[in-house]
């Protein structure tokens, strides 16, 4: 079958790049190797910046996370026995929406299928072929076992950190940096009411813990482990102890409220950047090319702010003519990428234990200077809630 671009992955970079192009009449086929039903139940994401909220907003996307989403000011840092408000709207005029990740591929899906766009889940055995030349293809199973061939005049590399379009880059122009941390989160989904009106970030000795929500009635909470931890190691009574040590549990007239854990699983901590972002007709976003370690919230905003930006310049180039902004693609891409890395791995490395008691006092000290200076404050809050688009 033909197409003009062919999307690897259904995740929310591809979803959302297929919409994108749909609303300027750019039609696209999805290939996803997992089930539908696979994709929406995988708990990730949480946190959305304001400028994807804005951007979803643009394109019709947005009722839900306004009807049903939460908008935050900000964000609670906290250390033992202290507990500070950061206000993002106040320092930077901008604020951000819980809207987890499952919902919005929702959202995504209904679209998807609302415009009657070509999809194919549990497609096996995807390759990519002839990158270089001007006609792409990409092979693949079917659910049904018929082996297919779409081709394309780009291909869409929206396939994730494990996905096959990435390894397409020939050795010699692939670059990779990457940071492996020394501990994992725990994350934890539990049906209890949120203990908080907004996300607490807490730094502990004992390590560090996030408490964040899904809902009025669903609770997200994480907490620092090590890498080669174990689940089985954490039953949910050790879990809620852990988690009301390090959150303050009793502390100023706050608690914890315990509850049934629906979900919990240990997640490994990395930061990795591969470029260059295209190559020949490949075009790589979101986790394809770069994964952030989650402190930072940043992973899924940045997969919106790639495919931003790729659908600009596939627009430009595949119903215009003018393929600058395809040129320029990389290179703008991985401003805002290197921008969320370091914020990332500034957030990961101010709160999470490791090294010795120096490294904790330097810690406490850039935590203080953060919550008691406009100037920490503000930086904070400015990446946080997002960068333009552009930036
Ligand atoms: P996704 O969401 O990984 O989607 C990629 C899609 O490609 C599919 N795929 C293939 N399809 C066809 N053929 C193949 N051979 C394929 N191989 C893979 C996959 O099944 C999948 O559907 O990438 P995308 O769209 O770039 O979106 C990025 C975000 O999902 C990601 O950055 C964030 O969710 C990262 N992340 C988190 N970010 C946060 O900000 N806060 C979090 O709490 C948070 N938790 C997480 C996370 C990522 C996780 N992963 C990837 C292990 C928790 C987890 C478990
Ligand atoms: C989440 O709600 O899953 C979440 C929120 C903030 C983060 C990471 C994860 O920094």
């Amino acid at each position: 079958m033909r197409t003009r671009v062919a999307i690897v992955g259904a995740g929310p970079a591809g979803l959302l790049l297929s919409h994108l192009l749909d609303r300027e009449g750019i039609e696209s086929v999805l290939l996803e190797n997992r089930s539908e039903d696979y994709v929406l139940g995988r708990i990730r994401a949480g946190v959305l910046e304001s400028s994807s909220v804005d951007l979803l907003e643009e394109v019709g996307l947005a009722d839900r996370i306004r009807a049903e989403g939460k908008q935050h000011r900000g964000i609670y840092l906290q250390w033992p026995h202290e507990r500070h408000h950061l206000d993002f709207v106040e320092h930077v005029g901008r604020s951000v929406w819980i809207y987890g990740q499952t919902e919005l591929t929702k959202d995504l899906m209904t679209a998807r299928k609302a415009a009657g766009q070509r999809s194919f889940y549990e497609a096996a055995d995807v390759r990519l072929h002839d990158i270089d030349a001007d006609h792409p293809s990409v092979t693949f199973i079917d659910a049904g076992g018929t082996p297919r061939r779409v081709e394309a005049e780009v291909i869409a590399g929206c396939d994730g950190f494990h996905g096959p379009s990435r390894t397409m880059l020939p050795a010699p122009v692939q670059k990779v940096w990457e940071r492996v941390y020394a501990y994992a989160w725990l994350g934890v989904l539990a049906d209890v009411a949120p203990s908080t009106d907004e996300l607490i970030y807490a730094w502990h000795p004992d390590g560090f813990a996030l408490h964040s929500m899904r809902s009025e009635t669903v609770s997200r909470l994480y907490l620092q482990v090590e890498p080669d931890d174990d689940i089985a190691n954490w039953s949910d009574a050790r879990i809620w102890d852990a988690l009301a040590a390090r959150l303050g549990h009793g502390q100023h007239g706050w608690t914890l409220q315990s509850g049934p854990v629906l979900e919990k699983s240990i997640l490994p901590m990395r930061s990795f950047v591969s470029t260059p972002m295209r190559h020949g007709r490949l075009f790589l976003a979101g986790d394809a090319a770069h994964i952030v370690p989650p402190t930072g919230a940043k992973g899924l905003n940045l997969a919106i702010a790639d495919v931003t930006l790729l659908s600009r310049a596939l627009v430009s180039w595949l119903r215009d003519g003018d393929s600058g902004l395809a040129e320029a693609y990389s290179e703008t891409a991985l401003r805002r990428v290197w921008r969320c890395t370091h914020f990332s791995w500034w957030m990961t490395s101010m709160l999470h234990r490791s090294g010795d008691d120096f490294d904790a006092q330097l810690q406490l000290s850039q935590l203080r200077w953060v919550v008691s200076s406009h100037a920490g404050a503000s930086g904070l809050a400015e990446n946080y809630a997002g960068l333009p688009i552009g930036y």
